[in-house]
This record gives structure tokens, C-alpha cells and sequence, in this order.
């Protein structure tokens, strides 16, 4: 008899137990789900009504609760030719990205011999929204990032980065911008001045916080060297290909590098006054220290660039000024910079992946003759 009852309590233990079970595999398949169809917000569910107002990343106040569309502020940009979708945007508060994204997978095989397209990019990519913009759909990103890129003459370039960067980009979770700031004509080229240009241009098109500048040749070799914008101005590539995977020298701070706005300011931007190659980055360097901030760097094995191989580009030979320009920093920067900034937007144009914007920069004044 006892040991019939001793069974049958047995029995009902092991069923609640099992039932037990049954529950916690509901609760976590929800979850589970939940969290993978990018939802899961604790605050939405158990504070529904007010959430508008606690929650900081969301604002349910905006019309049909989009997300802002930072619309161009300037009207220069040309119209959108995707055409517009007829959908009613449904509401999807949104976390804050996570400050280390899920999907990185490191080290990168980056090479630049396979057939490249725009039309491929295109299609590898078609999150990718007009004049080269994303938002992670899933995730309110701290910063909004300008990517600005020096340019002329470079398509094949362009294309290998547009192919290996989109798709890092979304992967780190940035909400971002491609802006190619093109040189126009055939004068001496000035990379720092179209730095400065990119910088000016993109605040016309949304409120921008962070200021990526990057060499279109330069390809990260590791998706962990996050492109967005760090306590101290940042510098990205410092243990490219071509010097041996390693920094050349302490100051270097060429290639990709990133400011906020306020660092980009304290600096008076960049120097407009190195013509053609060599020194200018020298010069920020010299900035940012003078102006008592430090380089923030990657860890060396994530820092790593593929550099494109190519020719000495034409119209920028080395500037012979330059060893002389570097020493004078100090003096320069407070009349030579953001504030001193001169040229001419001669059309901008969204392109699928990216958004060009053509400038006449005008060419160095005429060396005063020796002797
Ligand atoms: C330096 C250049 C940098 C360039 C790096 C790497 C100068 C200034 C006179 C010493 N600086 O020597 O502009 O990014 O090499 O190529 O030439």
C-alpha cells in the first residue's frame, strides 16, 4: 500500500516536473523567436503606453512612428529614382545596438583579383538605400556616421570597397552614409581640402556625428575595427599591407581616420593647403596633439589593411613644401582650416551605394620664383 502511494506521488512529481519542463520550452521558444524577429523590448511590453516618453532611442511621436529620415536639409541633392514602396510602416521600437555586434566574424579574406561590378555590389546589397545610406533595422545606433573618401579617377577602386565595406558596415551595425567627394579637372590633387569639403557637405544632408575619412584603396582586413567614432580622434589603419603590417611611424595617422564633430572643431578641421601627396595627415597629427588630445588606435592584429595596388596617381606628386609645412603646424591651423574653407559644388548626385559629390577646389597659388 505504501509503496503504491510512494509510486503515485512519484508519478505526479515526475508529470509537474515534465510540465515544468513543457512550460520553460514555451517561454524560451518565444523568446527565442521574439528576440531573432528583432523585438524583444522589456520596456514596450510592460510599459506599453508610455513608452514614447521613457524609453530614450524611440519616439513614437513622429508621424506613422517611422524612424527620421534625415531628409537633405539643402535641397542640392537630386530626387530618389528608387521608386517609393506603398506600404504603411508598421510601429518597431528598437534597442540601442549592442556595444560589441553578434554577427562580426574577424579576420577577413580580402582580395582584389575576381571580376568586379557595380551591378553585383548592387545586388549583394539591397539594404543598401539610396546615396549609399543604412540604418540597422534592428537597432538604434549611437552615431551617425559620414563615411567621406577622397577622389578622382578611381572607379576599380571604388568598387572593391563599395563590395567589401557595405557589407562589413552592416555587420558592425552602423547607421551610415557613403560620400565620395570627387576632384574635379586635372589640377594639382588636394586630399586634406576634400576631407574638409566631405565634412561641410555632409551636414547639409543629415546631422552627422562622426566623420569617417577613408583612402578609397583601403580595405579592412577584420571586421572588429568598429567604424564609428572613439573618445579620442581615431585612427584605423595601422598595420597595412604595404609597410609590413605594421605602424611606419608613431605619428602616423593616414589612410582612415575618424573624428567626431566636436574633435574635428577643436582642430579647425584640416589643413586646405596641402597640394598634391604626402604630409597632410602629418599635419592633423600635429593638430590633434597640439591641441591636447591623443591617437586612439586598434589592437595591431585588428588594425589590418588591404591596400589596392596601383600607379603613382597623376597631378599628385609629391609636395616638396611639405617637410617645411609640417614644422609650422602650430601657427597654421588656427587661420589655415574649417574656418578658411573655399570652393565650389558643381553637382551631387545618390548613386545606389554611394553619394558623389563633384567640387572645383582650385589649384596651389604660383611658387614665389627662387633667388
Ligand atoms: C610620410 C608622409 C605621409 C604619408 C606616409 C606614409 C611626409 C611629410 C614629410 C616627412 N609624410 O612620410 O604623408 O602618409 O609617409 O606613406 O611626406
Amino acid at each position: 500500500m505504501t509503496r503504491l502511494m510512494l509510486g503515485r506521488t512519484l508519478e505526479r512529481i515526475c508529470k509537474a516536473v515534465l510540465l515544468l519542463c513543457l512550460v520553460h520550452f514555451l517561454i524560451m521558444m518565444i523568446l527565442y523567436f521574439d528576440v531573432y524577429s528583432q523585438r524583444f523590448d522589456i520596456f514596450s511590453r510592460f510599459n506599453g503606453r508610455n513608452f514614447s516618453r521613457t524609453h530614450p532611442y524611440y519616439n513614437l511621436s513622429r508621424p506613422n512612428g517611422t524612424f527620421p529620415t534625415y531628409l537633405p536639409a539643402g535641397d542640392h541633392f537630386l530626387p530618389s529614382t528608387k521608386p517609393e514602396t506603398n506600404y504603411t510602416p508598421t510601429i518597431k521600437p528598437v534597442p540601442p545596438c549592442p556595444e560589441v555586434p553578434p554577427g562580426l566574424v574577424g579576420r577577413l579574406l580580402i582580395e582584389f583579383s575576381s571580376a568586379m561590378t557595380l551591378e553585383r555590389v548592387q545586388k549583394e546589397n539591397p539594404d543598401v538605400t539610396n546615396g549609399g545610406k543604412y540604418t540597422p533595422p534592428d537597432c538604434k545606433a549611437k552615431q551617425k556616421v559620414a563615411i567621406i573618401i577622397p577622389y578622382r579617377h578611381r572607379d576599380h577602386h571604388l568598387k572593391y570597397w563599395l563590395h567589401y565595406l557595405h557589407p562589413i558596415l552592416r555587420r558592425q551595425k552602423i547607421d551610415y552614409g557613403i560620400f565620395i567627394i570627387n576632384q574635379y579637372g586635372e589640377d594639382t590633387f588636394n586630399r586634406a581640402k576634400l576631407l574638409n569639403i566631405g565634412y561641410t557637405e555632409v551636414l547639409k544632408d543629415a546631422e552627422y556625428d562622426c566623420f569617417i575619412f577613408s583612402d578609397v584603396d583601403l580595405i579592412p582586413m577584420d571586421d572588429r575595427n568598429l567604424y564609428h567614432c572613439y573618445d579620442q580622434p581615431r585612427h584605423f589603419a595601422i598595420a597595412m599591407d604595404k609597410f609590413g603590417f605594421r605602424l611606419p611611424y608613431a605619428g602616423y595617422f593616414g589612410g582612415v581616420s575618424g573624428l567626431t564633430k566636436v574633435q574635428f572643431l577643436k582642430i579647425n578641421g584640416f589643413p586646405n593647403e596641402y597640394w598634391g601627396w604626402g604630409g597632410e595627415d602629418d599635419d592633423i597629427y600635429n593638430r590633434i596633439t597640439l591641441n591636447g588630445m591623443k591617437v586612439s588606435r586598434p589592437d595591431v592584429r585588428i588594425g589590418r589593411y588591404r591596400m589596392i595596388k596601383h600607379e603613382r596617381d597623376k597631378h599628385n606628386e609629391p609636395n616638396p613644401q611639405r617637410f617645411n609645412k609640417i614644422q609650422n603646424t602650430k601657427a597654421s591651423m588656427k587661420r589655415d582650416g574649417i574656418n578658411s574653407l573655399q570652393y565650389r559644388v558643381l553637382e551631387v548626385t545618390k548613386y545606389p551605394l554611394f553619394t558623389n559629390i563633384t567640387v572645383e577646389i582650385g589649384k596651389p597659388p604660383p611658387r614665389p620664383p627662387r633667388g
